[in-house]
């Protein structure tokens, strides 16, 4: 799939710091330690709703790592997909008398736009599931050969159901480090069939779901016609375009469980490698109204809708970065009156001519961002340079252009 155009890159003076991040798996904060090309995965839409502002905290999350490990030396080789085929898209089109494809078409294409405006760095691959059926049923039937998935005949449908039987994976857990009683109880909420008779386990996730009347599908001679379950495709576009042992997996904390853990597991188990990915990131949960923000629940506001209210994006953009990404918090209308008193004020600071000297700040910046992409803190940084710079005024001529190109190439803030 095409992805939007990347936004321009300023070089700024001198190089940051290796990057520390929380890693779910291991519980700890820790260097990402990639070598000279950074591999990252993240996580990305299923199309069937517009951009909301916790899918926003989560790409803006993500670019600001990718920007941290470009100023500190790396390449970063960025892959993200699209599930462009899956329940949730199936049955809103079927609610608002559309065609699934239409509906994710559209959708990606808000969301394009969304991100061209949030400043965000394309993906170097974004890639949809049905741009991806070969290599995913191709993994599916490797699977069956190495003994580690199983059928479950499924009457009514075209053939049988193909299961991931996750006892052949002692590994499974490792990512979530969570009780099978917690995975329980929200298994069956995120997407899983803890009930599906037939089944080894109840956790066991689906591969490919056998063609149903009314469904998409597509033909396959080993697997017979049917489409891919939903945690395969991160395994397989993972594994095609980065590899085991890949540097970074991230998206949303929903996703820790079944969706990493799964994917992690069954690309495990279909190359006799380990690990998937050397570092899992998560954003927390972005709320509105006590409750998580989420298209199924319809309580969103949507980026697409600000940005047509006349919102700055770079405000938008703001108000995000002032939370930490590891804090679960609530959007409220406050959030964007200070983020947009903020922009106006370092607006103001960065057109004199000349200001205070913008090396301790760069540098504080820096070290903030590497410290487990300390946001908040690195804005806070940057108001301090911007008040003395207004109240106090300066004579170093280069600074204002420091700062801009700092807040720029770091922070994605263009000012
Ligand atoms: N297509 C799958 C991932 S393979 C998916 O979860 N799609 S999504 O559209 O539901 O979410 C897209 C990304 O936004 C995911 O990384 C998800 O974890 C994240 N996300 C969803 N809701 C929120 C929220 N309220 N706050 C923060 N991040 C969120
Ligand atoms: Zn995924």
């Amino acid at each position: 799939m095409i992805s939007w155009p990347a936004p321009f890159l300023p070089a700024v003076p001198g190089s940051g710091l290796p990057v520390r991040v929380y890693d779910t798996s291991t519980g700890t904060v820790r260097p990402v330690a990639p070598g000279p090309t950074a591999r990252m995965y993240v996580c990305g839409i299923t199309p069937y709703d517009a951009t909301h502002l916790g899918h926003a905290a989560t790409y803006v999350t993500f670019d600001v790592l990718g920007r941290a490990l470009r100023d500190a030396g790396h390449q970063v080789e960025y892959v993200q997909n699209i599930t462009d085929v899956d329940d949730p898209l199936i049955e809103r089109a079927e609610r608002d008398g559309l065609h699934w494809e239409h509906l994710a078409t559209a959708e990606v294409a808000l969301f394009r736009e969304d991100m061209t405006d949030l400043g965000i760095i394309p993906p170097d691959h974004y890639i949809g599931v049905v741009e991806s059926i070969r290599p995913i049923a191709a993994a599916v039937g490797e699977m069956l050969d190495r003994g580690v998935a199983y059928r479950v005949s499924t009457p009514g449908a075209a053939g049988d159901d193909i299961y991931f039987d996750l006892s052949t994976e002692p590994g499974f857990g490792s990512v979530s480090n969570w009780t099978r009683e917690q995975m329980m109880a929200v298994f069956a909420d995120r997407g899983g069939d803890p009930e599906r008779p037939g089944k080894r386990d109840a956790l066991d996730p689906l591969l490919w779901r056998a063609a149903r009347d009314g469904e998409p599908w597509w033909e396959n001679e080993r697997l017979g016609a049917g489409r891919p379950g939903w945690h395969i495709e991160c395994s397989c576009i993972a594994l095609e375009f980065l590899g085991m042992a890949f540097d970074i997996q991230g998206g949303g904390s929903d996703l820790i469980f079944p969706h990493h853990e799964m994917s992690a597991a069954q690309a495990v188990a279909l190359t006799g490698k380990r690990p998937f990915a050397r570092t899992y990131v998560h954003q927390a949960m972005v709320g509105l109204d006590g409750e998580k923000m989420s298209k199924s629940k319809g309580n969103l506001v949507l980026v697409s809708k600000l940005r047509a209210d006349g919102v700055d994006p770079m405000a938008i953009r703001l108000a995000l970065l002032a939370q930490h990404y590891r804090t679960d918090w609530e959007w409220t209308d406050d959030c964007l009156v200070r983020a947009e008193r903020r922009l106006a004020t370092w607006r103001s600071a960065l057109s004199v001519n000349a200001g205070p000297g913008a090396d301790a700040t760069l540098a504080r910046v820096r070290e903030l961002l590497a410290d487990d992409l300390d946001t908040p803190g690195a804005l806070a940084a940057v108001d301090r340079w911007a008040h003395e710079c207004l109240t106090r005024g300066g004579t170093d001529i280069a600074a204002p252009g420091i700062v801009a190109r700092m807040l720029d190439a770091l922070l994605g803030v263009r000012v």
